[in-house]
């Protein structure tokens, strides 16, 4: 016979082990609504990490994701890669990301990216690690992004910690 307090706990555990990557979280701030916020798992001691994440604007005025901040990293920011002469650059977008009325802005690996620095932790698979992004009209919005495996929707050679990359300031 099974008691009740048992039950309970085969429900969280099944309802824990199909939960992760199906249900799509969506933060509404303002006119933007952000969906699909992920980032990889990190190797142990990897101080750096990306963030991705899809954001719609569905009002009449442009915004800008201007940066962002969490307890898990010393210091976040927005990103634009791009590769030149062959080799993948990085460089911060001081003016920040702009999001057009009526348009959606994806981050994802590759090209344009949320850059955390000085990672307090290490980035599991199914972790939801908890970040502030700060727009310029929307304001603070804080969300999390799901961590997906190591080698997420990730094209070869260009995860931050390869040999490939410069930094431009
Ligand atoms: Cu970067």
């Amino acid at each position: 016979m099974i008691t009740f307090p048992n039950r309970l706990a085969v429900v969280a555990l099944v309802s824990l082990l199909f939960a992760v990557p199906a249900r799509a979280q969506e933060v509404k701030a303002g006119d933007l609504v952000i969906t699909q916020a992920w980032s990889r798992a990190t190797p142990n001691g990897a101080k750096i990490a990306g963030g991705y994440l899809t954001i719609e604007n569905k009002g009449t005025t442009p915004d800008r994701l201007l940066g962002g901040s969490g307890d898990i990293a010393g210091k976040v920011e927005v990103h634009e890669m791009a590769t030149k002469d062959g080799v993948m650059t990085m460089r911060p977008l001081d003016k920040g990301l702009a999001i057009e009325p009526g348009k959606t802005v994806k981050l994802a690996p590759g090209g344009y990216h949320l850059m955390m620095f000085d990672l307090k932790g290490q980035f599991k698979q199914g972790d939801k690690v908890p970040v502030t992004l700060e727009f310029e009209k929307a304001g603070k919005v804080t969300l999390s992004l799901d961590v997906q495996g190591v080698g997420a929707s990730a094209p070869a050679g260009m995860d931050h910690s390869g040999g490939h990359m410069e930094m431009k300031k």
